[in-house]
């Protein structure tokens, strides 16, 4: 046996079991006595009878061993050790404790009729999306409903306006008609008795010259192919008037009723003056609603406008009647079928129609625009819809102009509604209105 791993291994087992730390007095007595002869001492231990194997004993002299300042503070990790044990098993009771107090809340949920799971909640959660959306498609198709019935109300009001419309029309032209009549009646017996006194004039020729000239067809039929001013007498119990003939476009003998060229004459007029004429008759000029309604009223005209822009293109519209009604109708407007090149802008759309309508200037309003007045705006006599698609009329400008839409307009030119992307305005360079008879061999 090794004695050095001997002494080592007496000395630390009673340092950490305490086991051996009490022994008896009689053997520690022993013991000292045999320090000091030797050290160490092996003798049986109690009385062995005769035959039987001795056990030995070993006694050991007292060891004590230096050990570190360190070694002290195990004491101290064990101690650390037992608290933080203590710790661990608290936080796992309690976290038992915790897991069972859940699982009882949930099954406490499941069992609990007044606190419905959360599988019943989504289910009912789903059937009342479903229901409102089908109380939304039943709304939806309610409306779609009412809009078609709105829309079809809307299609009757139209045609009963319309229908209404139509009365008053037929209505006022029956009576125009029966007056045209009894004028025209009238007129028979005056020239029956009024031939004589022509007769015996006919040598004078001036007064019987103006009754034989209607218009600038007349004096063209009689070989005048001059360009010019003549005096026309559309009709005989109307005074003779003035004229611009035209004896060269599209085979002459046309009557100017309009001419724009240079801005020198402004048409931004009243009532009265629209009534009667403004401006020059070899320039710029407008030659009166009551004498256009004489000479549309003489016979059956067609009208015919030429207009030409600043880059020199040059189109034209023929309309196949044309007739003006006297002041107390307004001085309303009948325009016959289109033919041409620069459009049909007179008769554009359903909403932009300037036949029919009365003529409007800045001081009566006459246009079918409820918020204000039409010629006020666009500063022109014209028949105004709500308000144009054509107004030649205008303000005359000598290049492309930016704002109000208030130049001699053509809605049917091209590039003429839209404008241009800078946001200039198309403006024409000459615009001339003309009439002539329809039938040309009377
Ligand atoms: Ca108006």
């Amino acid at each position: 046996m090794n004695l050095a791993y001997f002494y080592l291994l007496s000395s630390i087992v009673p340092a950490f079991h305490n086991a051996g730390a009490v022994e008896d007095k009689a053997k520690a007595t022993k013991e000292e006595k045999f320090d000091a002869t030797c050290p160490v001492r092996l003798e049986t231990s109690g009385h062995c009878k005769e035959g039987e194997e001795c056990p030995y004993q070993m006694n050991l002299p007292s060891l004590t061993i230096q050990l570190p300042k360190s070694f002290s503070m195990i004491e101290q990790v064990f101690k650390d050790v037992q608290n933080l044990k203590e710790t661990v098993n608290n936080l796992k009771k309690s976290c038992q404790e915790c897991k069972l107090q859940a699982d009882d809340n949930q099954e406490m949920g499941r069992n609990d009729p007044l606190q419905p799971n959360t599988d019943a909640a989504e289910k009912e959660s789903d059937n009342r999306i479903k229901e409102l959306e089908t109380e939304v498609s039943r709304l939806f198709s309610n409306l779609k409903d009412a809009k078609d019935e709105i829309n079809s109300l809307h299609g009757r009001l139209e045609s009963l306006n319309l229908v209404n419309m139509n009365n008053i029309e037929n209505y006022v032209d029956s009576k125009v008609a029966n007056l045209t009549s009894v004028v025209n009646s009238l007129d028979g017996r005056c020239s029956s008795r009024c031939s004589n006194l022509s007769g015996l004039q006919s040598n004078s020729g001036a007064i019987t010259q103006h009754l034989l000239y209607k218009d600038c067809w007349d004096y063209y039929g009689k070989g005048q192919k001059n360009n010019g001013i003549y005096k026309v007498t559309p009709d005989p119990k109307n005074k003779t008037f003035e004229v611009y003939c035209d004896m060269e476009t599209m085979g002459g003998g046309w009557t100017v009723m309009q001419n724009r060229l240079d801005g020198s004459t402004n048409f931004n007029r009243t009532w009265k003056d629209y009534k009667n004429g403004f401006g020059n008759l070899s320039r710029e000029f407008w030659l009166g609603n009551d004498k256009i309604h004489l000479l549309t009223k003489s016979k059956e005209m067609v009208l015919r406008i030429d207009l030409e822009d600043f880059n020199g293109v040059k189109l034209y519209a023929l309309y196949d009647q044309f007739y003006v009604a006297n002041e107390y109708l307004k001085y309303r407007l009948h325009i016959g079928n289109y033919s041409g090149t620069a459009g049909n802008a007179l008769r554009f759309n359903r909403h932009y129609n300037h036949d029919l309508k009365f003529f409007t200037t800045p001081d009566k309003d006459h246009d079918r625009y409820p918020s204000g007045n039409c010629g006020l705006y666009y500063s022109s006599g014209w028949w105004f819809d709500a308000c144009l698609s054509a107004n030649l009329n205008g303000k005359y400008y000598h290049q492309k102009y930016k704002g109000v839409f208030n130049g001699i307009y053509w809605g049917t030119w091209p590039g003429m509604s839209t404008g241009e992307p800078n946001g200039f305005k198309h403006s024409f360079k000459r615009a001339k209105m003309m009439i002539r008879p329809k039938f040309l061999a009377s």
